[in-house]
């Protein structure tokens, strides 16, 4: 009903193996370990030794005229609308994380490196095993839209969901702080914290604390939760998904490393999720538990009315609404998925090529950076022409230059090594999650459009390549000229070092190192140069965003 997969995609999106599976290295177990049975153990300790601590909530200090009462209209609303953003992110998230389901702290991403995988398969060392083969099915009542590979779909939901969740954040905070609501949430002093250990020891040893009526204020556990979910894990969310944009990374180095590097921003949004989860369930699980009626009616309509059940039926009706939202999603994504492309382009493409697009990157790495291994993504050519090519040792090799060019050309690769040699030591970003660092070395693009001198109306450099893409049909993507131009956009023939291998795009590949790696076209057999990226392919600026919706402009 809601997908019409013909065969290649059906095989693709929902494959044999659909096996799930969690794999999780010991330290990673063992730091786990510590943290959840170590922070129970010592509350059973400390109530089992000294005895059960005084409960903090019986010295709560009397409500004042300044303290806020109740819940105004405002608060309400942003807490149900913050909650349909973020199973959306959430649920996209996942879809996203599924394309490559392994997570690291090094930036190589090196097989068997990874400390979480959701896959059961071992990277194979006798054969190439590409990034693609890589990616894993997602049960789509998880997933936004799940299936398998479906990340340029998931991209647009994630990223389409998070300015307005953003907004409603900026808006919430605002009227905290111009209305008194900001005493529930800020602590006013340090006492807050061996608070909190003392109501969680009551939890912790399954003695209920006295519940404070959230209509005034809440226990210090609770407010220190609600301050950290607020001030610390929606900012740490963005921090760190702003950390993985390749625009970001080859530009303001130091930003990814306030994570350690970009894999450790990409592991912490994975922590921050899990802990945006454990949050929801912990949540929801006390709000049932102390008072469901009530504290629902606070929440939903703003009364403290222990007995009216409005808020339950509320409550229930916006959960069913997001329920009915995720089909209707669905439903977008496989029916109508050029409009997920236009408004994600309409909003964020707007806003990136606005602003981190304009960075210049900068190669900041040294040799020593240099990844131990390196994915290989995309589908090896399998024609003649290159194969014969290859058998030659790239020896017959003609680059092809041409469309709306005052002089087109042919050049072999040494012709194309006499005009100019640039090495650039940049990370590599695919667009499922994988990085690597590399050298790379060949023709800057600028000497090339020197040589055969564009017309003034064009725009846009297509790349062409002698391999196909995931679903047939030549692998393309375009660029655009002001792109091509900027430091480290190169025509590589050389890869650390070594004449670039047949798997890594011999006999020449592109590196715009402000892009995703979707865009640098490996196998390239011809150059055209047009007026828009809409008069090449099925208009979309690439393989990728004609067949699978990638994003035109691919700076995050
Ligand atoms: N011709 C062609 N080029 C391609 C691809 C492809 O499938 N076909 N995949 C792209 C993707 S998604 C990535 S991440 C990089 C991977 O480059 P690597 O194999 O050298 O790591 O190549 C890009 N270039
Ligand atoms: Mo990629």
């Amino acid at each position: 009903m809601f997908t019409n997969f013909n065969e290649a995609e059906r095989a693709i999106r929902f494959p044999q193996d659909r096996r799930m599976f969690i794999g999780i290295k010991p330290f990673a177990l063992i730091i786990v370990f510590i943290l959840l049975l170590a922070t129970i153990g010592l509350a059973w300790f400390q109530y089992l030794v000294f005895g059960l601590p005084r409960d903090p909530s019986l010295s709560l200090p009397e409500t004042t005229q300044a303290d806020p009462k109740g819940f105004p209209l405002w608060l309400s609303l942003s807490h149900w609308v913050n909650f349909f953003f973020l199973i959306l992110i959430i649920r996209s998230g996942l879809s996203i994380l599924a394309d490559h389901a392994r997570l690291y702290w090094n930036n190589g991403c090196s097989p068997n490196s990874e400390w979480l995988r959701f896959t059961p398969i071992k990277v194979p060392d006798d054969r190439v095993w590409t990034a693609k083969e890589d990616a894993r099915y997602l049960n789509p009542i998880v997933g936004l839209p799940g299936y398998r590979h479906s990340i340029g779909l998931a991209r647009h939901w994630h990223f389409i969901t998070v300015p307005f969740f953003l907004l409603n954040g900026i808006v919430f905070t605002a009227l905290l702080f111009f209305t008194n609501q900001w005493k529930r949430l800020v602590p006013m002093s340090w006492q807050v914290l061996p608070d909190s250990w003392n109501v969680f020891v009551h939890y912790a040893t399954f003695h209920m604390p006295i519940e404070p009526n959230g209509f005034y204020h809440y226990n210090a556990l609770q407010q220190i939760s609600y301050f950290a979910v607020v001030f610390l894990l929606a900012p740490v969310a963005m921090l760190s998904g702003m950390a993985m944009s390749p625009a970001i990374e080859n530009r303001l180095h130091w930003f990814p490393k306030l994570f350690g590097n970009r894999q450790g921003a990409r592991s912490i949004h994975f922590l921050v999720m899990l802990s945006f989860v454990a949050f929801i369930i912990i949540h929801v699980a006390m709000i049932a538990a102390t008072g469901l009626t009530r504290n629902m009616n606070h929440i939903t309509i703003g009364t403290d009315n222990p007995v009216s059940h409005m808020g339950i039926y509320i409550g229930l009706g916006i959960i069913l609404l997001t329920i009915a939202f995720g089909f209707l999603a669905h439903w977008i994504s496989w029916q109508r998925p050029r409009s997920l492309q236009h408004t994600d382009a309409a909003i964020n493409g707007t806003l990136w090529s606005m602003s981190i697009n304009k960075f210049k990157p900068k190669d900041y790495y040294k040799r020593k950076d240099i990844s131990p291994y390196f994915w290989v993504n995309g589908k090896m050519p399998d024609s003649e022409e290159w194969r014969d090519l290859a058998a030659n040792k790239f020896k017959d090799y003609k680059l092809q230059v041409g469309g709306l060019v005052e002089n087109p050309v042919e050049l072999s690769l040494e012709d194309l090594k006499q005009m100019g040699l640039e090495q650039n030591i940049t990370m590599h970003q695919c667009i499922q999650g994988w990085s690597g660092i590399a050298e790379w070395g060949g023709l800057p693009i600028k000497n090339l459009v020197e040589l055969v001198k564009p017309h003034p109306s064009v725009t846009t450099v297509v790349f062409y390549s002698f391999g196909e893409g995931m679903y047939g049909g030549t692998y393309y993507d375009t660029h655009s000229l002001d792109n091509c131009l900027k430091p480290e956009s190169i025509l590589a023939w050389e890869m650390n070092y070594q004449p670039l291998s047949e798997t890594h795009g011999a006999p020449l590949r592109l590196r715009v190192e402000n892009q995703l790696g979707y865009k640098m076209v490996k196998w390239i057999s011809r150059i055209e140069f047009l007026e828009t990226h809409k008069h090449a392919g099925k208009g979309y600026g690439g393989k990728n965003e004609d067949d699978e919706y990638f994003d035109l402009l691919a700076d995050t």
